[in-house]
């Protein structure tokens, strides 16, 4: 593999090569877990996939909330991108509103770029109010209005006092941090600082949040279902087809489950250090990883009832697909893989795959940060209430492999058993030994590690699909799931499964012929006589 790695950054200049090495690690032995960067500036000049921190703020986080307005102060083209390009799925509750079938833009012109486009925001908060009378607005700054100097936190601040509904300014220009992940930070800060905590509904038994998931596809309606018929009762999802008002009353759980980490293990945190709510690293990609995550979930609950309810619920879900599953696991045994997704994905999906026998060769993140890869250290230290009372202090143990959190003695009482929680494991521990790990892909190194090692399917999103079609490779995206779905849960899976058994013999591929095949093996210059 070593040689591989060299191989497919040989024709960079030196600096290039020095810098790409510290992004790509080979997993030398089972228990490894070899540091990697991650989470720096792209090198000027490479095309990378990453999207910007407006991308990430907007596009991502806040887009889906479907009972908001939100407004994009910016050009067209921005309020398009992170409109447009999402799939933002949501249902309409009775008496409920849905804005999300529209773009909400000042549409910045070159006019507002020079003489300030203060006024033309303020105007489109008044139109919004008149036109949809929203309980509660966004803003989410575009570059330009950084560039400018425009206080959009200025007018959201006079608007929410002028019209009575909260009005929250998101400063995400593009051009901040290094990737999208900014902007889930800042998501993450103001959802926390302004609306986390303003409910008061009283919670029912069983309370969680599922955090980080979106709902591409259906995949959040897929697990609340199965979630739904154990018994639990979900307070907010964020924020895929989620609500202003469920997200109020998110501080009512009792644990929080953490879909994906990289977007939201903020908000995952504060809320633990603020109200005391522990967080539990979720996957409900793939049918063994949903099995875990449902035991996991019981046992923190603890309540034998509800371990029962859950093995049930499991076996009835299993009962459903099992025979189609081992159908298309037969179809696939044995093949390769190579995943390039966001933040989360592309761990998650290797579960998916492994239940389908196909395993994972290479994969890689866009924008994750060293704990997405190498796992986390500590969950715990001290939780406080609302008031900073009843302080509660939760000791972290770590055992051979998995950590454990123990309850303050009030806490304990209550539960009546010490709790394990998971913790993080990262992207690395998963994958096998000898596999390539890879931060912030280019398209360059896209192509080459795709003719060096072959894979028999290829996992990313738009940017790159159709190259790697072209090449002859399986290529499906992750992000939209080329517009099926779900694919999450026990159902979810099964739809994956013939999405790509289906890619993979499709008798397309016959008709294309793979640069290799073409291509002359050995590359030199032939010497003058
Ligand atoms: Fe989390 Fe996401 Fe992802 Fe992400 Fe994204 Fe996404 Fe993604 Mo595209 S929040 S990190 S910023 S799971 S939009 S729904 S698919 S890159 S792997
Ligand atoms: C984004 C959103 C994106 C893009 C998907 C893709 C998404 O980065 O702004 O590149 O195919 O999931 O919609 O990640």
């Amino acid at each position: 593999m070593k040689k591989v790695v060299e191989r497919a950054l040989e024709k960079y200049p030196a600096k290039v090569f020095k810098s790409r090495k510290e992004h790509i690690i080979i997993k030398e032995n089972e228990d490894e877990v070899p540091e990697i960067t991650a989470n720096t500036r792209t090198i000027p000049g490479i095309i990378t996939n990453r999207g910007c921190c407006y991308a990430g703020c907007k596009g991502v986080v806040l887009g889906p909330i479907k009972d908001m307005v939100h407004i994009v102060h910016g050009p067209i083209g921005c309020s398009y991108y992170a409109w447009g390009t999402r799939r933002n799925k949501a249902k309409v509750i009775d008496g409920e509103k849905n804005f999300l079938e529209y773009c909400f833009s000042t549409d910045m012109q070159e006019s507002d770029i020079v003489f300030g486009g203060e006024k033309k925001l303020r105007q489109a908060i008044k139109e919004a109010v008149e036109l949809f009378n929203p309980k509660a607005i966004t803003i989410s700054a575009t570059c330009p209005v950084g560039l400018i100097g425009d206080d959009i936190n200025a007018v959201a601040a006079e608007a929410q006092k002028l019209y009575g509904i909260q009005v929250l300014a998101f400063s995400c220009e593009g051009y901040k941090g290094v990737s999208q992940s900014a902007g889930h930070h800042i998501a993450n800060n103001n959802l926390m600082k302004h609306v986390i905590g303003i409910g008061d509904m009283k919670p029912k038994k069983y309370s969680i949040n599922i955090l980080g998931e979106y709902n591409i596809g259906g995949d959040g309606w897929e697990i609340k279902r199965v979630l739904d018929k154990i018994g639990y009762n979900i307070i907010a999802i964020m924020t895929g087809d989620g609500s202003y008002e469920d997200i109020k009353n998110a501080h009512k759980a009792d644990v929080n489950l953490v879909q994906c980490h990289r977007s939201i293990n903020y908000i995952a945190e504060m809320i633990e250090t603020k109200y005391g709510i522990p967080w539990i690293k979720a996957n409900f990609i793939g049918v063994k990883s949903t099995i875990e995550t449902l035991r996991y979930l019981a046992n923190y609950f603890g309540d034998d009832m509800l371990i029962e309810k859950t093995e049930e619920v499991i076996k009835e879900e299993l009962a459903d697909i099992e025979g189609q599953m081992e159908y298309y696991k037969e179809k696939l045994q044995g093949r390769t893989a190579f995943l390039y997704v966001g933040g989360s994905r592309s761990h998650h999906y290797q579960e998916l795959l492994k239940d389908l026998g196909v395993e994972t060769i290479i994969s890689g993140y866009e924008f994750a940060h060293r704990d997405d890869y190498e796992g986390r250290e500590v969950i715990s230290t001290i939780k406080t209430d609302a008031d900073n009372k009843n302080i509660e202090e939760i000791k972290v143990e770590k055992d051979e492999k998995n950590y454990r959190v123990i309850l303050s003695k009030e806490r304990y009482e209550k539960l009546k058993k010490e709790i394990p929680l998971s913790y993080y494991g990262g992207i690395i521990k998963a994958m096998n030994k000898n596999s390539v790990i890879i931060d912030d892909l280019n398209h360059y190194e896209t192509e080459e590690f795709i003719k060096i090692l072959k894979p028999d399917m290829f996992f990313s999103g738009i940017k790159d699909k159709y190259v790697v079609q072209k090449m002859g490779v399986m290529s499906k995206q992750l992000h939209s799931y080329d517009y099926s779905g779900p694919y999450a849960g026990f159902k979810g899976a099964l739809v994956f499964a013939r999405d790509v058994a289906a890619g993979v013999y499709t008798p397309a591929w016959k008709y294309v012929t793979p640069p290799w095949k073409t291509e002359p093996m050995i590359e030199g210059t032939l010497e003058e006589e």
